[in-house]
């Protein structure tokens, strides 16, 4: 990717308005936090042709091969009351969706808690830093990586059957850096609406998503169980209700498999 082409046609005013690009790191989040501990402004973009050490949440791996997929991590610094800070992640997922739509024409969707997908098949995640201060985040890294011309064949095998890519959905490449400058802008017209009037993403995020309402198969530590997924609360919870009847809720960060049946 070009950062000249990629600058040419950012409408940001506040998004990636700094942009650092590196040719090879070991994670973008990871470059973006020390940058932001040393000051970087809100609003600063850190993005990467590859990355060796890609990571998901609960330290999983993501998959970051050279050239071929957005590896990108935002230091955003939102005067917002730790309470809205959920909503971060729900502004980068509903983004991600618009702007491949618009790009695309794919019907993109959200699966509950971060992923982007598209006929049931990963195409995109997100993973929310952050440094908290009192009852205050000093800041946000927010790390997003889309598979935009990744081949079937170079997906390693581990995610071969879950995972998918733009180019191989549609049967031919997309340009990076034109999806990357939408995402951007999709953000930046939420992030501003956000901390103006601390508006909250929870219905936009819901009507994108294909969890909430469907009967979803969970899987925690040994167990598997069957619910019906009804809701996110204000912490991204998913609020689910077993077969017995009672409701309970599952963290984002609990260490579960959450999938649609
Ligand atoms: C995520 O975690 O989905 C968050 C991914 C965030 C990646 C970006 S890239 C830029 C920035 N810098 C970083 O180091 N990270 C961020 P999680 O929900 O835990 O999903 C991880 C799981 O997705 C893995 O265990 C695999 O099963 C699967 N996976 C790994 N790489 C993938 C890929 N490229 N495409 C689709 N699925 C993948």
């Amino acid at each position: 990717m070009k950062i000249s082409e990629l600058k040419a046609g950012l409408k940001t005013n506040i998004i990636a308005k700094k942009i650092i690009y590196f040719n090879e790191v070991t994670s973008t989040n990871d470059i973006a936090f020390a940058i932001a501990n040393n000051g970087a402004v809100d609003g600063t973009l850190v993005i990467a042709n590859s990355q060796t050490m890609g990571k998901g949440r609960l330290g999983r791996k993501w998959f970051s091969p050279k050239g071929k997929s957005i590896l990108a991590s935002l230091i955003l610094r939102p005067q917002i009351p730790l309470s809205h800070s959920g909503n971060i992640n729900l502004i980068t997922t509903i983004s991600i969706v618009d702007a491949i739509r618009h790009l695309t024409n794919l019907n993109a969707m959200i699966k509950w808690p971060n992923d982007i997908v598209i006929n049931y098949k990963k195409v995109s995640g997100v993973l929310v830093e952050s440094k908290i201060e009192g009852n205050c985040a000093d800041f946000f890294v927010v790390g997003f990586g889309v598979n935009v011309n990744i081949l079937k064949e170079d997906f390693p095998e581990e995610i071969f059957d879950i995972a998918t890519s733009l180019s191989v959905e549609l049967g031919y490449e997309v340009s990076t850096t034109q999806l990357l400058q939408n995402i951007l802008y999709q953000i930046e017209l939420r992030y501003t609406r956000m901390t103006k009037d601390l508006a909250d993403f929870y219905l936009e995020w819901k009507n994108l998503s294909i969890t909430i309402g469907q009967r979803v198969r969970i899987e925690k530590s040994d167990n598997v169980f069957f619910a019906k997924a009804l809701d996110i609360d204000k912490n991204g919870a998913l609020i689910i209700q077993l077969d017995s009847g009672e409701i309970q809720s599952i963290m984002n960060d609990d260490l579960v498999k959450v999938r649609n049946i």
